[in-house]
């Protein structure tokens, strides 16, 4: 369990950059509907778990810290608990309860949230909320946190109101030893699970026994849901790099291709492996892995303090460009007359070679800017051959140190030779 001390850290980290006279108000995710009278899943909105903890719908958080009352600085809103609650879907947090995980002290009901924040506001200038900030997600809905902004801004008209996005990503982005931990125990079970996959992988299994595998695998050591969905992908289906369907049947000769991660505390870890389906790779496939697990060498030694991951990407593409030379998909005459706008490379590693990751397996973070000690990121090359029915990409979760970055799934296998030692040992 991540302690409390974790979350009154966070707040007093963020409360200390905020301009006099500043209140914050952070919101939950909603409870999606499925259908019917049921729900998806449910996932707590990360910055309000890095901020309190608190796993349960409906609550906010409020703080205010130039407050001229001290009971009004720091508050929680949860839902009330009801009779009805209990017998349905179990009790909901206690004030007590809420407290002990969060560190909060002042518990109020979210019902109360209107009429709490009058007081709040009376006394700051500038709003922050946590609307969910995303360059790549824009869905049309009315979330939690854009409705009770606009109620905000209906009500408090003449307030200024700012974004918390970017002080989150400030904060998030910097990893501390809990939540290292966690992403390093993360990465532990992901990593029993592929060894279980190593066992099972031959012809004839389908991609979806494969995920049978790996969530079986999860649940019996505690770990609830994968980190996100994940890409088992056989021969040229590992060319669609969000490929979800996983239906296929993995044929003799083909390459399978497993991008998955276990979720721990909420936090993520990110693998991929491909391995041959037969268990041994023919020399064409063992040529093009030994060519991505050269790259992804480099690019574990090239993703360090001070480098940014935009430069990065520039740099392992010059190098790939070498390979894929070698590996015949390209000539060097190519190569002269390429445009630079329109790199060879990005026809078969069109990805980044990295993303930062933490509470959202694509966490908070920016690619062109230098990365810092504490940072915790992705590092994946691919080569991707359509043609030749055939997707290899190799990926681990790095921590970056003033040194050399640190795997953070190092026991996982990703030597060709042992890949095959381990698929013949069943
Ligand atoms: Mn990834």
């Amino acid at each position: 369990m991540i302690s409390r001390a974790f979350y009154e850290r966070n707040r007093k980290k963020l409360t200390e950059q905020l301009p006099q006279g500043s209140t914050v108000v952070v919101f939950s995710n909603d409870q999606m509907p499925r259908n019917g009278e049921h729900y998806f899943p449910y996932r707590q909105n990360s910055d309000l778990l890095y901020l309190c903890g608190i796993q349960q719908h409906d609550s906010i958080l409020i703080l205010s810290p130039s407050h001229p009352n001290p009971a009004l600085r720091e508050l929680l809103c949860v839902l009330q608990p009801s009779e009805f609650e209990a017998i349905w879907n179990g009790s909901l947090l206690s004030a007590d309860r809420a407290r002990e995980i969060s560190g909060v002290s002042q518990i109020r009901w979210t019902e109360d949230f209107e009429k709490l924040i009058h007081d709040v506001v009376y006394y700051s200038d500038v709003i922050y909320t946590n609307l969910s900030e995303n360059s790549k997600l824009d869905p049309d809905l009315h979330t939690m946190d854009i409705r009770k902004t606009r109620w905000m801004q209906q009500h408090f008209p003449l307030h200024r109101y700012g974004r918390l996005a970017p002080l989150m990503e400030d904060l998030r982005t910097i990893k501390s030893s809990e939540e290292i931990l966690a992403i390093r125990k993360a990465g532990e079970v992901t990593g029993d699970a592929f060894l279980k996959v190593l066992q099972m992988v031959r012809p004839g299994v389908r991609e979806f026994d494969v995920e049978a595998e790996i969530t079986s695998c999860f649940l019996r050591n505690g770990v609830r849901h994968h980190a996100f969905e994940p890409v088992i992908a056989t021969g040229a289906n590992a060319c669609v790099l969000h490929y979800s369907s996983r239906n296929d049947l993995c044929q003799d000769g083909d390459m399978l291709l497993i991008d998955f991660g276990a979720e721990w505390l909420h936090y993520a870890s990110d693998c991929t492996r491909t391995i041959p389906v037969s268990g041994r790779f023919t020399a064409r496939q063992r040529a093009l892995y030994e060519a991505t697990l050269r790259m992804f060498r480099k690019a574990m030694f090239l993703l360090r303090e001070g480098s940014t991951i935009a430069q990065v990407n520039v740099q392992l593409g010059q190098f790939w460009e070498k390979e894929h030379v070698d590996l015949g998909l390209y000539s060097l005459n190519d190569l002269r007359r390429q445009s630079p706008e329109a790199p060879l490379y990005k026809k078969y590693f069109m990805h980044n070679i990295a993303h930062f990751i933490g509470l959202d397996v694509h966490d908070l973070g920016h690619r062109t800017e230098p990365l810092k000690a504490g940072m915790v990121v992705s590092c994946e090359p691919g080569i991707y051959i359509p043609e030749e029915g055939i997707g290899i990409r190799l990926e681990t979760t790095v921590l970056i140190t003033p040194a050399e970055s640190i795997d953070l799934m190092p026991q996982i296998p990703i030597e060709a030779e042992e890949l095959e030692q381990l698929m013949s040992a069943k």
